[in-house]
């Protein structure tokens, strides 16, 4: 079992690099903008989770340069999701907000729809 999970986590990730999105190009100063939002956010995420890759897709098609932390084998990583996010569940962003508070965002398609919505992206 194991090693077909192995297998399939291979070929998602074949999959992904062979239909690897274009990704958009701003202004320098437009992207700058972003990348200062985006400084205050990090996804956590599994490197062949399909609904990660999913998510990453969209960031890379996007320009959206967000941190990845791997919540499978970072141990400290993983427990800091459990502990403060609620679940262990991938993907989730987290947004470490000005007033100090932290927003967790679980599910790949509302993670997708509020990027979507707070860059205005098509
Ligand atoms: N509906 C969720 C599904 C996410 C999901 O099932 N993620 C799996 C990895 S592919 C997970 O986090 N499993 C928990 C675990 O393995 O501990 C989404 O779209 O984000």
């Amino acid at each position: 079992m194991k090693v077909v999970r192995w297998i399939l986590g291979q070929v998602i990730l074949l999959l992904d690099a062979l239909t690897s999105p274009k990704p958009v190009a701003r202004e320098v100063s437009a992207q700058k903008v972003i990348d200062d939002v985006t400084a205050s956010m990090a996804m956590y995420q599994f490197k062949t989770c399909p609904f990660c890759v999913k998510v990453r897709r969209e960031l890379k098609r996007h320009s959206l340069n967000i941190e990845l932390r791997d919540a499978k084998n970072d141990l400290d990583i993983k427990s800091e999701l459990v502990r403060e996010g609620g679940r262990h569940k991938v993907p989730c962003l987290r947004t470490d907000n000005a007033d100090g508070t932290v927003h967790w965002l679980y599910e790949s398609n509302d993670i997708i729809e509020h990027l979507k919505k707070q860059f205005k992206l098509v």
